[in-house]
């Protein structure tokens, strides 16, 4: 990976190689941690971050979820992650804030462990490669579900959780794809091992409901408004594994993905075996909204250094 220079940690920032925990961490052992994943973009706004606040409070959600307080609110969480981006002079980077079970009690029960609290910037390239965001990538229904939601919590964006897509991915990296498609356990649709899905059937745009275990995706949030912008509907309902076969389009969307689009699954082109035009326009939007283009919901941007030229660091 790309290393920036500093770490935020406990509300103090350390230099990226003096950022380090100790090897009985709560997290470490048992996966007591939850996460985000955001993206900055240099912009018509300068440096900004995408709908920060909206993933530091999924961040809060995914903490109260699993018995955890995050001793730092959402705007200092912000706050410091603007200050962060600027100290480290990146002018776009991918963002970790993390908040871990930290040292002190061994044992299931992490109720009595302290929670410790970091953020890392780094500079991060497309998720799924340059190539496969332009051609599409080629997916594989994974023989891994989706985790039921009443074994774990989908709607959680938490560490241990990621054992389940860690098999996929791999999964469907062995046998020669770029990605894995996820099936819940009921057998419809769920989502990507790090994305959620869409697909473009008789002209109808759709996505499995948030009842198929998926994560309630940000950027699945940003396409809906943009397919609003478009004139086109979103209906949320199950998908059946046919339907990714009969599809005419499907792509996947996540922070590190962004838009990408599917060209085929299981060995079977979709639609043309090229980037459906739903898709491409989609894509586009999305890569002109994070940019700040067209000036269309600039509320979605953070900007690093405000409009005023006073950095965020002075805040
Ligand atoms: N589902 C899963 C399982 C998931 O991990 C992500 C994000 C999404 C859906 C899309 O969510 P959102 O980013 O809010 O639109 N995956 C993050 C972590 C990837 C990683 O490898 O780490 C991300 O995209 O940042």
């Amino acid at each position: 990976m790309e290393q920036a220079e500093f770490i935020w940690m406990n509300g103090e920032v350390v230099p990226w190689a003096e950022a380090k925990v100790h090897v009985l961490t709560h997290g470490l052992h048992y996966g007591t941690s939850v996460f985000e994943g955001i993206r900055a973009y240099d912009g018509e706004l300068g440096t900004a971050v995408f709908r920060h606040t909206e993933h530091l409070e999924r961040l809060h959600e995914s903490a109260r979820l699993f018995y955890m307080d995050i001793p730092y609110s959402v705007e200092e969480l912000r706050l410091a992650t603007l200050d962060l981006i600027a100290r480290n002079g990146l002018a776009h980077c991918y963002i970790r804030p993390l908040a871990t079970r930290g040292y002190g009690v061994m044992g299931l029960n992490p109720l009595e462990a302290p929670v410790d609290v970091v953020i890392a910037v780094w500079p991060w390239g497309s998720y799924l490669g340059d190539e496969g965001k332009q051609k599409g990538i080629r997916a594989k229904v994974s023989s891994w579900r989706r985790f039921a939601p009443d074994a774990l919590i989908p709607h959680a964006k938490a560490s241990g959780q990621y054992l389940n897509s860690v098999l996929a991915k791999v999964e469907s990296l062995k046998g020669g794809y770029d990605e894995a498609i996820m099936l819940d356990a009921q057998g419809v649709v769920s989502e990507g091992s790090g994305e959620n899905i869409f697909i473009v059937r008789n002209g109808q745009l759709i996505e499995p409901p948030q009842t198929a275990s998926v994560l309630d995706g940000i950027s699945r949030r940003t396409i809906h408004a943009l397919a609003a912008d478009a004139g086109l509907e979103v209906t949320s309902r199950d998908i059946a594994r046919a339907e990714l076969y009969l599809a005419d389009e499907v792509f996947l969307t996540g922070t590190a993905a962004e838009v990408v689009p599917v060209r085929e699954i299981d060995d079977r082109p979709i639609g043309s075996g090229e980037p459906g035009p739903v898709t491409r326009k989609l894509q586009e939007l999305y890569d002109d909204a994070v940019h700040g283009r067209g000036g269309l919901h600039l509320e979605w941007l953070d900007p690093v250094v405000s409009p005023a030229g006073a950095s965020a660091a002075d805040a």
